[in-house]
This record gives C-alpha cells, structure tokens and sequence, in this order.
C-alpha cells in the first residue's frame, strides 16, 4: 500500500518535512484556497506539486475537488460547475493526477460535537453524540421540523442536555458543528446553514441519489479518458443529519451506486471510521464486494457508545477489525498485481489522530495532529509489514 499523509497545503502548521519524518511517501492535498465550484487551473496544480516535490515526497491522492452544493441540490444552475468539475479532473490528469476523491454529503462535509474528548489513554480524541446534535438542532438553531427527525429517547434527552449548556458551550458547540472542520467544502454561520438547508428542501433519499448519478453519468466519463479515477468518500457520519438524505452510508448505497455507473471510474474511499460508526455496517462485507473499486483507503478506527455516538479510537484499538480489513485490501492489490492493472498499489492514510504529547499544546487542524497521526501510520504499517511477509495470511480465505 502507498502510505500517505493528508497535507493542506503551505498554511497547515504540520510540515512536510513531519510527514516525511513519519515515513509516508505520498501526500494527500488539495487547492482549498480555490472557491468550491471553480476550476483548478493548471498553473496552480503543478506549483502545489511542485512545492510536495521538492520535499521529496509525491502527490498521490487529490482530496477532495469539491462537489458544488447546486450539483448535489440539483439546483438550475448546477451544469456550469459540472463544466469546471470536468476541466479540473482534466488539468489534475495533465499533471499526473489521476485519484480523485470527493464526497456527495449535502450542506455539512464530516462534522463531530466534540473535538477534544479524552480518550482512555489521556489523548484527546473527535467525537459524534447525537444528543448534543439533536439539542443543537431542535434548541438552538431551531430547525422547522427539526423534533420529528429525532426518536423519542434523543430527543428527551437533548431537552435535558440543552439545558445544562451556558453561552459559552453552545457558542462551541454551533462552532464544531457547523463552522467546517478541515477539508470541509463551506464554513457556516446560522443564516447560511438555514439557506444552505433550504436549497435540499423536498430533496429526499432517492433525489439525491438521482443528482449523484446525474453527476457522475457526466463526470466519469471525462475521468475515463484521462486515466483517471473518482473516489467517493463515504457520509461522515453516515446517518442523516438537519433532516437531510445522505447516499453513501450503507451497503446499499454502494450497491445502487455502482449499480447505476458500472465503470470502476466510479469508485470508493474506502473510509473505515466513517462507515464503522454505523453497527449495522459489515465493514469485511463492503470491501470485499467492492474491492475492485476501492482506489484510496483512509484507515481509522472508531469506538461506538450505546446510543449512536461514537469517538475516534487507537487505529488499532475500536469496533473495526483493522487487520480483517488489510488483509482484503492487500488481497486486492495482489489480485491486481495478477491482473496487470495500472493502480496496484492501493493508496491509504492514517485518518485523523489523537492529540498527544506536544500536539496538546499546538495549533492543529482538528484530527490532524502530527504526533497522533504519526502513531496510527506507525501502527498500521505494523500490520502491514506483518501481513505481507506471510504469504499464507494472504492466501487464506
Ligand atoms: C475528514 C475527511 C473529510 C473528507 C471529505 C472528502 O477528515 O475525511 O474531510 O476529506 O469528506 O470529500
């Protein structure tokens, strides 16, 4: 596997000389600085890989070229960021990129209510509860309808929950929430969260699964014939949020997605953390169905509580088998490796890290910590070692 770092460019306080230092050879970047919807031209493309270069690392993965909200709304004038979308993966692959990843989630990208939540070892870890979600919904912003979306128990509790909060909570609680964490696509206030909520209204399940094949029937072909591939982030957390659908959650999802666009084009980031915070999600069972498609890994681990929350665990130590799921993905690779395909070696990277030690104490970007990260690639990079240099573990069924 390629192991890679996620890298924001010039402003992220962790150098690409830590990520080297780290023992990753590939990073994972994006242009955030282009306004969501815009081309990337390729004059900015070649500096911000010829800046990863020069670190003597390689741009593998570009994450994410956002998907402008008027495409996922299927808004009128969603065609003329669909061109731009098109020009970008041309410009990416002109310049060698060919692994695209970006995600279909409606008006919020991936959101948690507590950046900093002790983990059992004394790091500071990201966390999901949906009561403080809830309570954030039915009492502060105060969402039209926002109570029938909640079940009973939720619902009570984040009436109680709400009321033990101070200014001072809420005011960091609409923050998490709602102000975009790294590498989210839009950073809110309340009256653009409303506005942005408004553009999906009447937008159910099935219509937005309609808008992402509307898209990708127009996109991958243009991916085809540069060589490149497409890889959908799953939801984040993969449940419906402010009442809004989300379309890559479950196995279902992928079934009906690949089943719309059968070209391997259209495929996966296989998002471990994202997807095992759901119990109902059999994490062997989606990579092993779509292992072909699976063009970028990112390898995190969660542990869920008993009432759909969830925190970010050691990558080794949560509710997902991290090494039932290397195995199968360096199964695929081998299985590529047979076939002779061009994208043998799978991309992946440690997806987020606890705060620990000096990252404590510095100015990170959310779940993007050096030293944190630098433990999880370590540990997986255990895993990997251990699983390659037995080919038997390979072999066996
Ligand atoms: C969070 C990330 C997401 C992801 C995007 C992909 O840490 O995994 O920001 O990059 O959702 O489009």
């Amino acid at each position: 596997m390629l192991q890679s770092w996620r890298w924001y460019g010039p402003d992220d306080p962790v150098l690409l000389d830590h990520a080297r230092q780290a023992g990753a050879t590939g990073i994972v970047s994006a242009l955030t600085h282009v306004p969501v919807g815009e081309v990337w031209n390729a004059p900015e493309i070649a500096l911000r890989k010829s800046q990863i270069e020069q670190a003597g690392l390689r741009w593998d993965v570009v994450e994410s070229v956002p998907v402008h909200p008027t495409i996922k709304a299927g808004a009128d004038d969603a065609e003329k960021h669909i061109e731009a979308y098109k020009t970008s993966i041309k410009n990416l692959a002109a310049n060698g990129l060919h692994t695209i990843c970006y995600n279909f989630m409606p008006v919020l990208d991936w959101t948690r209510t507590d950046l900093r939540f002790p983990a059992p070892n004394g790091g500071l870890s990201l966390r999901f509860d949906p009561v403080d979600f809830a309570a954030y919904d039915i009492h502060i912003l105060q969402r039209h309808g926002a109570e029938g979306d909640y079940c009973d128990d939720t619902r009570l509790a984040a009436e109680e929950r709400v009321h033990g909060l101070t200014a001072a909570d809420v005011a960091v609680l609409e923050k998490t929430i709602i102000a975009g964490l790294p590498g989210a696509e839009l950073s809110h206030d309340r009256k653009r969260l409303r506005e942005n909520l408004a553009m999906f209204d009447g937008v159910d399940h099935a219509q937005l699964h309609r808008h992402l094949v509307a898209f990708l029937n127009e996109v991958v072909p243009v991916a085809e014939s540069v060589g490149s591939r497409l890889c959908i982030h799953p939801d984040d957390p993969p449940i419906p949020l402010f009442g809004l659908p989300r379309v890559v959650s479950t196995i279902d999802d992928y079934r009906a997605l690949t089943k719309a666009i059968p070209s391997l084009a259209n495929g996966i980031t296989f998002c471990t953390g994202s997807l095992g915070a759901r119990p109902d999600n059999d994490l062997a069972a989606i990579a092993g169905e779509f292992a072909d498609r699976i063009h970028f890994a990112h390898l995190r681990n969660v542990k869920r509580g008993p009432y759909g929350d969830f925190f970010e665990s050691d990558h080794l130590g949560g509710d997902v088998d991290m090494v039932a799921i290397l195995r199968i993905l360096l199964r695929e690779e081998q299985r590529r490796r047979g076939a002779d395909s061009a994208d043998v070696e799978i991309p992946m990277r440690p997806d987020h890290g606890h705060l620990l030690l000096d990252d404590q104490t510095k100015e990170t970007y959310p779940g993007y910590s050096a030293i944190g990260r630098l433990k999880g690639l370590a540990e997986l990079r255990g895993v990997i070692c251990a699983l390659q240099s037995d080919p038997s573990v390979l072999a066996a069924e």
